[in-house]
């Protein structure tokens, strides 16, 4: 299906959420992630789990990924009603929350966050800024990397061009580099052809993308945490019957869960990388200081920037 075909069939489909609500409901979902991929695979979990726990009540149908609806206009089909759940980055939909970095700024855990209210502040700011429910968070313990065609020997990427989303903006434009922005479908060949030098990346699941081919070096240490969220389009999240709504909100916990297996899953992912042939470059010392700490202070900077009594609210909750 692609997005035109997907798009005309979404007004026919939002009327039967509507309708059908006190009986079982079937929500449309689409991933930014190519599907088996990565980042598409929890969610497709706790779609299953809906599926297999929620018979009677909500369902959810997984229309597909980035060949659905391309990944920087998800946002926009969640927000919209194209979409009723999507799976997506906060840096995918910068211009709907704009404070959204904060998220992957973040040094706790999800259930950190619904302890300490920080939970309800993020799912206030979707709701009022995007028409969206804030339902689940997946990519605690996981960083991101610089990934690179040629090797450097301090932290300083003046001269290289490196793909980007605004996860890594305000770090690597901090440290001197040229940045180009682009979807993830658009990486491999950007590498084939020579135009970056190098791209950000969670710690994993460029194995399962293929990229390992064109990569030559991995940055370490990681930064950051990996956010990837599940979204539901708000007018359908209130047309929810309280036992649909508590469904998929423990279904979310469920989850959220997952997120705890992250360690274990780098460390495996890092042995498939050093096996692809993939060096990595450790900054230790002054160097890693240098990183770790530009990449704090450039991020925050960033999201003080656009709105800074909510950027000390976030931070204060978000960091420990
Ligand atoms: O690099 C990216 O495309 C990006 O921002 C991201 C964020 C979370 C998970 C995977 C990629």
């Amino acid at each position: 299906m692609n997005f035109r075909t997907f798009c005309a069939g979404a007004l026919l489909s939002t009327i039967a959420v509507q309708a059908a609500h006190a009986e079982e409901v079937t929500l449309r979902g689409v991933s930014a992630f190519a599907l088996g991929t990565t980042f598409s695979r929890e969610f497709e979990s706790f779609v299953d789990w809906v599926n297999e726990n929620g018979k009677g009540v909500v369902q959810i149908n997984l229309i597909g990924g980035p060949e659905a609806v391309p990944p920087f206009e998800l946002g926009n089909a969640v927000s919209t009603g194209v979409v009723d759940i999507a799976n997506v980055t906060s840096a995918f939909y910068p211009t709907l929350v704009p404070t959204g970095d904060a998220m992957h700024l973040a040094e706790n855990t999800i259930q950190e966050q619904r302890e300490n209210g920080c939970y309800d502040v993020l799912d206030r700011v979707h709701r009022e800024q995007m028409n969206v429910k804030y339902l689940a968070h997946a990519g605690d313990g996981m960083g991101f990397h610089l990934y690179l065609t040629k090797p450097i020997t301090s932290p300083d990427l003046s001269g290289l061009t490196i793909r980007t989303t605004p996860v890594y903006r305000a770090m690597f434009a901090e440290l001197g580099a040229n940045l180009v922005r682009t979807a993830p479908g658009e990486v491999y060949s950007a590498l084939e052809r020579g135009t970056i030098d190098g791209y950000g990346w969670p710690g994993q699941g460029i194995l399962d993308l293929g990229w390992d081919e064109q990569t030559k070096y991995r940055v370490d240490p990681s930064f950051y945490n990996v956010d990837v969220n599940f979204l539901v389009n708000l007018d359908v999240w209130n047309g929810l019957t309280d036992e649909q709504r508590a469904k998929l909100e423990e279904g979310a916990a469920w989850a959220e869960e997952l997120n705890a297996k992250n360690a274990e899953i780098n460390a495996a992912e890092y042995e498939k990388q050093a096996a692809a042939g993939i060096e990595t470059i450790t900054f230790e010392g002054a160097d890693a200081e240098t990183w770790l700490n530009t990449a704090r202070d450039a991020g925050w900077a960033a999201v003080e920037e656009i709105d800074a009594p909510l950027a000390k609210e976030l931070r204060a909750c978000l960091t420990n």
